[in-house]
């Protein structure tokens, strides 16, 4: 059992001795633990802290790319080094690593495929209580698209499978903490949910600037997802919404024709806002017809990808022989 910890950072180096030392040397059930330091176009001494700590794998990307595309690099390099689980934990010491070993006992034990560490966000004092609510509710959001039951859906301290892993494909660029639990409750992978208690405050998070901000680039991340997996089902509420705006000025103008047929030009312009919304219905169902066969496309390429990774990774399929 060969798990890697990667660890994304971007100018860390004042909290990365923290993460390093703090990663337990030995974990029962493991056979090897590496430690893969995704920089991504740190400026500052990242590498250098990251050396001096003895780690040797390591990703560089020369220009920032981002936190989701340095994920997918890390676990490619990690996939392609034998891994069998890959541990994600952030270069800001903001989660516990010594509760890496509570994270990969139900990969470990084969109960989950992927594991992630609950922060306990409304327990965290630096929160604010509107933080507190929007977690929450955010959560709430991803479990309903995902169709899963997890506390806290935007933490990043989490353990995957190799098989999870093949599963997953990252494409947006925000929030891909949310995305990989739509993807996941989608395609029916286990995941399980550890409670950890979180360090003190290293820093302000660099993600998200401000609280407005979050709110939009997650909503839109979820959105995207949902829609990614249930195109028909999003298209069709659109529609019937709209088909309902478009009933009630057709039946206003129903009404008041018959209290007053003597007048049967009058009330138009209820007929024309009937008209646009039935249109803007029509609209949208077929928009969900084509969509509805995109994502047809989109599963026969994820199948392919799937078996694209196993031979690019040298992964049997095992449970299926
Ligand atoms: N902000 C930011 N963090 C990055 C980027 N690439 C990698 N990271 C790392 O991603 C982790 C999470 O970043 P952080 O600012 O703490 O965001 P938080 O998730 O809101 O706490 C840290 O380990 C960063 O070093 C990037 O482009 N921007
Ligand atoms: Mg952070």
């Amino acid at each position: 059992m060969k798990v890697f910890v990667q660890v994304p950072c971007l100018n860390e180096e004042e909290t990365l001795p923290a993460v390093l030392s703090s990663i337990p040397k030995k974990i029962k059930g493991v056979d090897e633990l590496v430690i893969l330091i995704i920089d991504d176009g740190s400026t500052d001494r990242t590498l250098e802290v990251a050396r001096a700590h003895g780690v040797t794998h390591f990703v560089h990307h020369t220009r920032n790319m981002g936190l989701a595309r340095s994920f997918r690099d890390g676990v490619h390099y990690a996939l392609a080094h034998g891994a069998d689980i890959v541990v994600n934990t952030d270069g800001d010491n903001q989660y516990p690593q010594d509760r890496i070993p509570d994270l990969l006992a139900p990969l470990l034990a084969g109960e989950a495929d992927i594991a992630i560490g609950d922060r306990q966000t409304h327990k965290i004092e630096h929160f604010s209580w509107a933080k507190k609510q929007l977690q929450r509710i955010g959560s709430q959001v991803v479990n309903l698209a995902a169709d899963t039951k997890l506390p806290d859906a935007a933490s990043g301290f989490r353990a995957y499978s190799k098989e999870s892993l093949i599963r997953l494909n990252v494409v947006t660029q925000f929030s891909y903490c949310m995305e990989t639990i739509i993807q996941a409750g989608n395609k029916r992978l286990k995941i399980a949910s550890i409670p950890v208690d979180t360090n003190a405050k290293t820093r302000e998070s660099r993600l998200f600037k401000s609280t407005p901000q979050h709110v939009f680039k997650s909503a839109e991340a979820i959105l995207r997802s949902y829609i990614m997996f249930k195109p028909f089902g999003f298209f069709a509420i659109v529609g019937s919404v709209m088909l309902i705006g478009a009933l009630i000025p057709f039946v206003r103008y129903l009404i008041l024709l018959a209290a007053q047929p003597e007048f049967p030009g009058a009330h138009l312009q209820s007929l024309i806002l009937g008209v646009a919304f039935l249109v803007g219905s029509l609209l949208s169902f077929a928009l969900g017809v084509l969509a509805d066969l995109q994502r047809t496309n989109r599963i026969l390429l994820e199948e392919s990808l799937e078996r694209i990774k196993e031979l690019q990774y040298g992964i049997k399929r095992d449970h299926l022989a």
